[in-house]
């Protein structure tokens, strides 16, 4: 498949990941809205990002925080207007940022009128536009399903939870003995595909940029290796070619070998799937623990196969966090994520700041589940702008707020940190600046590691473009460490806490050190 050009605007991207729920309400109802966004672009703007995605924001029974849609070409009433959303857009554009929406493409909630109209026993538009077997009596085998809800007999496969039927892009490998599997050239499952395009034109139309995409391997059934998967996202990225060639699409799908093929923009590593994403900042012993007990080499080492089967026709992302992980706080602490983002903001690809990450948000235990978001409830509280009511996120009654705010003693708040150039924010505000200045460090900076032993201390990599190269050396570990890498820095750029020694061609690296390097 030719790989179409790759927007410009990608090459020095830096996301921020909005929670339309969480961020700001402006009109004190307790919940998110657009008009609380655009009130705070400046901050992201000012924080240096010049690119956000926003969480589903689609009418929807919000059984799955809005990943269960029930119109996609309609904004839930909750967030505003549909106008509201185009100014939005425009209000990003005037400040030379892009904004991704959030596509969710698998499944669509029960309520939705395509759904609805399924379940009928007369044969109609969309009889075929989800995955139904053809009796009650059989379910899909492996999918989970919806069943004895339907005047049609039958059993709807679920693609999540158990309200999210999945829509029918067809199976890759159709059994014959089950009539009901649909070939990815069916009439019906072609269908599908041409209604998500026509969803997709709606909003660029209206201005959006391109889409995060959930759940993007999930589409075609029977399909073990992703091969009827890829071959329909290449699809959807020849439309895009054609008709928005400056749009971007990033796969929640966490295996650059596959989705980059597909035609995605951009893919990331994620807290699930082969990337060892984890061993960095969620598992027992995280790598940028000041423990210093964590091993970031098998990361490297899935890292550098992804790199390389990309053949470079996209973009490998790495999120501080989402909104489906533990808050990067919660395993990492103090300077550390300092040295946490010196690394985030040194990779190739577009990073990703989940909101409040780059305040040190911490992760709220033990909440009840809010609309559906269980164990991934305690990284959706609300932003937490400074020390007014409600964290300044809202002048709703605690008790009216979508989740309850961080109210332990020394939660950290913008507000706080705007003005201390020892915080977090400061911190994460200069190393996006560095990154904006050293195109060797941006999106398609090549990468070379330099230094990434099993269980060791530091890890060292060289990021260049033409114009330069240089060291990133990531000590996370509270005890000082030494390596040779063949490489002896000639301009510091940018150090965290203390500087390193150079002894014939030994580097010796201070504890919770971060440095950039010219070589
Ligand atoms: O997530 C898909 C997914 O696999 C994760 O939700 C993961 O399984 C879960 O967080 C446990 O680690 C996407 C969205 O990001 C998520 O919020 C939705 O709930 C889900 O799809 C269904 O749309
Ligand atoms: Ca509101």
């Amino acid at each position: 498949m030719k790989t179409g050009k790759q927007p410009a605007w990608l090459d020095n991207a830096i996301f921020y990941e909005i929670y339309p729920q969480s961020f700001c309400d402006s009109n004190g109802d307790g919940i998110g809205d657009f008009n609380g966004i655009i009130g705070k672009l400046d901050y992201i703007k000012g924080l240096g990002c010049n690119a956000i995605w926003m969480n589903p924001c689609f009418a929807s029974p919000f059984g799955d925080a809005g990943y269960d849609v029930s119109d996609y070409y309609s904004v839930a009433p909750r967030y505003g207007t549909n106008a509201d959303l185009k100014r939005l857009f425009d209000e990003v554009h005037k400040r030379k940022m892009h904004i991704l929406l959030d596509l969710v493409p698998g499944h669509t909630s029960v309520a939705h009128k395509w759904f609805l109209e399924s379940m009928k026993a007369e044969r109609n538009e969309y009889t075929d536009r989800y995955v139904w077997t053809d009796s009650i009596w059989e379910e899909p085998q492996g999918m989970g399903c919806i069943r004895g809800i339907s005047d049609r007999d039958g059993s709807c496969a679920v693609n999540f939870f158990s309200h999210q039927p999945a829509l029918n892009y067809g199976f890759y490998k159709p059994d014959p003995a089950k009539k009901w599997q649909q070939a990815m050239d069916s009439e019906g499952a072609k269908a599908t595909l041409e209604a998500l395009k026509d969803i997709m034109r709606f909003w660029l139309r209206m201005g959006c940029d391109g889409f995060r995409v959930d759940m993007a391997g999930s589409l075609v059934k029977n399909d073990e290796e992703s091969k009827g998967t890829i071959k329909l996202w290449q699809n959807v990225r020849e439309f895009l070619d054609s008709e928005f060639p400056d749009a971007a699409m990033v796969s929640e799908w966490g295996e650059p070998d596959k989705s980059l093929q597909g035609g995605f923009h951009m893919d990331f590593l994620l807290h699930f799937g082969p990337s060892h994403y984890n061993d960095l900042f969620r598992c027992e012993e995280p790598y940028f623990s000041d423990r210093g007990r964590g091993d970031v080499s098998a990361f490297v080492e899935k890292y550098l196969e992804n790199y390389e089967k990309a053949e470079k026709k996209g973009l490998i992302c790495i999120p501080s966090g989402n909104h489906d992980m533990d808050r990067i706080a919660r395993g990492i602490h103090g300077d550390n994520l300092k040295i946490a983002f010196a690394f985030l903001l040194s990779m190739p690809g577009a990073p990703f700041i989940y909101y409040g990450d780059e305040i040190g948000m911490r992760y709220l235990e033990n909440l009840t589940s809010v609309e559906g978001g269980y164990s991934r409830t305690g990284s959706r509280s609300p932003m937490q702008w400074d020390d007014t009511n409600n964290a300044g996120f809202s002048a709703a009654l605690a008790e009216k707020l979508y989740i309850k705010t961080d109210d332990s003693v020394g939660r950290p708040t913008v507000a706080a940190q705007l003005g201390d150039e020892n915080s977090l924010y400061n911190e994460v505000r200069r190393l996006i600046g560095i990154r904006q200045e050293h195109t060797a460090l941006q999106s398609r900076g090549e990468i070379a590691f330099l230094y990434a032993e099993k269980n060791a201390y530091p890890f060292a990599y060289l990021r260049s473009s033409e114009k330069e190269k240089i060291l990133v050396i990531i000590n996370p570990a509270d005890r000082e460490t030494s390596f040779v890498c063949g490489y002896v820095p000639k301009e510091k750029i940018y150090s965290l806490a203390g500087e390193i020694s150079v002894t014939d061609g030994k580097l010796t690296v201070p504890p919770c050190f971060a440095g950039y390097y010219a070589v």
